[in-house]
């Protein structure tokens, strides 16, 4: 019996989906079709799959072509398979040409012509909402906004509004953006979601022309050194009916919600004690202490919580302002300590310690990809890893499809009230320094 195999998401099935299957069945006796799992699509940057794995499995089975339908979980996978279940041809569309000529070690590797004119993606754009996307900004810097944005279907950066018409001719020359504005009424007229990626001075006033013109609107914490600035924002928000989310992409990887699982579900014990650390040199950022002590005040929020019952904050101050903090949230049950180095270096970390062990993520922790996980009871360290490329905006604009597919306009990966915290901590810190 010959066997043969081939691979697909398969998403928004279609005419091209089932020649090919069609096809490769003809090159044996027995077709296996695998799968994509979406976990192995996420981890390849496929972030914009529709149809969930049990409609893309479903789909290929009333193909009624398919001996056996297999999930492809995992890189490296395809080689596994053949030798498991011994297969002769192994057949995959020409787009993927000379992609997989190292199987030819262990089975006849076949390209077939591609169906012409149809794609899930083409499908996708044609049935599916699509929202564009419009920046504020007052550099000329996207911080790779516009490439993160074209992983998404649904999502398209399409303008950009500056105040400065220097940053906004380098800018849409920079990244050949179609429409550049200096004027907010005809900004907004092209636009669905806005990024207000401004300075903190100007970053509140901007996030609240653009909720009440009913922009959905995203941005980097904190919106305002006023916490009641900043919940008033949320506030707004919700009155008109549009989500405000926090540029904070950490949450958003799935990675951070396997380690919060991990912390919450009592893996590590009950958490004593949080140690994390951030800095940076950029002299060019303004208030860079701000952006970073959000940021590292995040993972603080999300797993120890909202309800600190102190802060201490220790800092270094010189005339260009804060150059080191180490404050120090107590809890009922465990404290939670942060060091900012603005200027001055500290080594970045993230660890949480519990009664029964502690999970740790290295180096650069707000955009890591992997944490370890070592136990008291002396088991070796284990590492929970996921990849991925870019900076992790994708997920972000991930969740924010969902949102506005559910009609939901409060973010799930840090909650309005998580956010709030975040600030009234840093309003904290700056009134009692
Ligand atoms: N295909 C085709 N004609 C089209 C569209 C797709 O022949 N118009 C083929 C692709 O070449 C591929 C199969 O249909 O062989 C599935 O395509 P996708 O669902 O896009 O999956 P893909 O990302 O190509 O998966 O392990 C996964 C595989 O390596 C490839």
């Amino acid at each position: 019996m010959k066997k043969v195999i081939t691979y697909g998401t398969f998403d928004m099935f279609h005419q091209g989906h089932y020649n090919i299957i069609k096809r490769a069945k003809e090159y044996g006796d027995y077709l296996i079709v695998g799968v994509t799992g979406d976990s192995y699509d996420v981890g390849r940057g496929k972030l914009s799959v529709h149809d969930s794995i049990a409609t893309r499995i479903n789909n290929v089975k009333n193909t009624g072509l398919a001996d056996a339908i297999i999930v492809e979980e995992y890189l490296g996978q395809k080689i596994s398979d053949i030798i498991k279940y011994d297969v002769d041809v192994f057949v995959i569309g020409d787009d993927w040409k000379g992609k997989f000529d190292h199987l030819k070690q262990y089975c006849e590797v076949v390209y077939l012509e591609r169906t012409k004119n149809i794609s899930s993606t083409q499908l996708r754009e044609e049935n599916f909402k699509h929202y564009n996307i419009g920046l504020i900004v007052d550099e000329p810097k996207d911080n790779q906004i516009i490439a993160e944005a074209q992983k998404v279907s649904g999502f398209k950066v399409s303008s950009v509004f500056s105040e400065d018409r220097k940053v906004l001719d380098e800018f849409q020359d920079k990244y050949d953006i179609e429409n550049a504005y200096r004027n907010l009424d005809a900004f907004w007229k092209d636009t669905d979601i806005v990024f207000v990626k401004c300075h903190l001075d100007k970053r509140a006033d901007y996030i609240e022309k653009c909720l009440k013109e009913g922009k959905h609107v995203i941005a980097d914490p904190p919106f305002s050194l006023s916490a009641k600035e900043h919940a008033r924002l949320f506030e707004i928000a919700k009155e008109n009916h549009v989500a405000l989310l926090d540029n904070v992409k950490m949450v958003y990887v799935r990675i951070f919600t396997q380690l919060l699982w991990m912390a919450h579900a009592g893996m590590i014990g009950d958490i004593i004690r949080f140690n994390c650390s951030i800095s940076k040199r950029d002299r060019s950022i303004v208030n860079l202490f701000d952006d970073l002590t959000a940021l590292a005040l995040c993972p603080v929020i999300k797993i120890m919580g909202k309800d600190y019952q102190s802060i201490e904050p220790k800092v270094v101050q010189s005339e260009d302002g804060i150059e080191y903090a180490s404050i120090l949230l107590k809890y009922e049950t465990g404290e939670a300590s942060i060091n900012i180095g603005n200027k001055i270096r500290v080594k970045e970390q993230l660890e949480i310690i519990g009664t029964e062990g502690t999970i740790r993520l290295k180096d650069n922790w707000w955009k890591s990809n992997y944490f370890e996980l070592e136990t008291i009871d002396g088991s070796d360290i284990k590492t929970y890893s996921m990849n991925f490329d870019g900076n992790g905006f994708c997920f972000l604009l991930s969740e924010m499809m969902t949102m506005l597919t559910n009609e939901r306009t409060e973010s799930m990966g840090l909650f309005p009230d998580e956010s709030n915290t975040i600030v009234k901590v840093l309003e904290y810190i700056h009134q009692n320094v």
